[in-house]
């Protein structure tokens, strides 16, 4: 059944020679690299597979035209992704070697991942068995709660933004809409008569909105289409307040309650979001034969081996037309200037 009712189209979000971010990968400008193809496009960038002129290895290259960047008003996005990359390792997020920019882009130099998106596996397998979504939810929980503990909420959770390493194990990449979190240790120490509401609530700043979109991934993975499902995004609005899920026959229930208590409209009330944080859903029954040590040290067995006939192949991309991106106009002096610290 269903998988008419999902689209085939991806989910779209709505919206040098200098220091740069350190880490090992040596290159450190543009041309110290060899620019091959487009493996992925966006409302305003790019990213090319390049490889290093003198090591011969590959990366993945996000480049964004400063003028895009500055139209689509991504200034604080596109810092925001490259403050957070900067500052975090991890066996599941994309590692970033540095970043950097001359007169007309942006550029971000992270490892190549070549095995493609699980947002492909996904809709070419219709649904994942219970046990292939555990291995990913698990991978995810992983890097949600490593994620947290560092403050930063990852706001864009979806099979498009979460590709498969050589050996099938997870990388979650886009960070465009990460954000870092104020230190809110103190936030209740103001005098209560005048604490705003959304200050005790804290509200609109939570980590809440990543467990709820791990709900919405597990459905995904196992079901074939999302739970809230229109064509219009009005109508996917509408059905998200609403609350009204129609659970299929084949659901296991152990699933089906972690779902549930992931998809509670009450944030306070949300598995993750309360005081034990990741720990309340690492314990849930359907993790049950999950030992977290072992996730972390990449120990589970993967339950798809992408097809990689060699270190550059790009097969599990779809391919894009180069145009003449290359040919972009340079920025206005005090638009570059926005950009100093990047
Ligand atoms: C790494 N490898 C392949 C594709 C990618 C897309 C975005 C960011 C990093 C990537």
């Amino acid at each position: 059944m269903a998988s008419a009712k999902v689209a085939k189209v991806k989910k779209q979000s709505n919206p040098v020679g200098k220091k740069g971010s350190e880490n090992t990968e040596e290159g450190k400008k543009l041309s110290d690299y060899e620019i091959l193809s487009t493996i992925g496009t966006g409302t305003f960038g790019r990213v090319v597979l390049v490889r290093n002129r003198e090591t011969r290895n590959y990366f993945a290259l996000k480049v964004m035209a400063i003028t895009d960047v500055i139209r689509l008003r991504q200034v604080e996005h596109v810092t925001n992704e490259k403050e957070i990359l900067s500052s975090i390792t991890h066996p599941f997020i994309v590692n970033m070697f540095w970043a950097n920019h001359d007169d007309t882009f942006l550029y971000m130099l992270m490892e190549y991942v070549p095995g493609g998106e699980v947002f492909s596996y996904l809709r070419n397998y219709g649904r994942f068995s219970n046990s292939m979504a555990n291995f990913y939810a698990s991978e995810i929980v992983s890097a949600l709660e490593y994620l947290h503990s560092r403050s930063i909420v990852y706001r864009d959770l979806k099979p498009e933004n979460l590709l498969l390493d050589r050996d099938g194990h997870l990388k979650i990449t886009d960070f465009g809409f990460a954000k870092k979190l104020l230190d809110r240790t103190w936030t209740l120490c103001g005098t209560p008569e005048y604490l705003a509401p959304e200050i005790i609530q804290s509200k609109g700043h939570s980590k809440a909105v990543d467990w709820w979109s791990l709900g919405i991934l597990i459905f995904e993975m196992i079901v074939g289409f999302p739970p809230f499902f229109d064509d219009q995004p009005f109508g996917i609005y509408e059905k998200i307040l609403s609350g009204k899920i129609d659970w299929p026959r084949h659901l296991d229930p152990v699933v089906k309650d972690l779902i549930k208590k992931l998809l509670v409209p009450d944030r306070t009330k949300r598995l993750g979001n309360m005081k034990n944080g990741a720990e309340d859903v690492k314990k849930h029954k359907w993790f049950k034969a999950i030992e977290w040590d072992d996730v972390l040290a990449r120990k589970l067995n993967p339950p798809i081996i992408p097809k990689v006939a060699h270190e550059g192949d790009t097969k599990n991309f779809d391919s894009y037309p180069e145009d003449d991106w290359q040919k972009t106009a340079a920025a206005g002096e005090k638009d570059i200037a926005l950009f100093a610290e990047f």
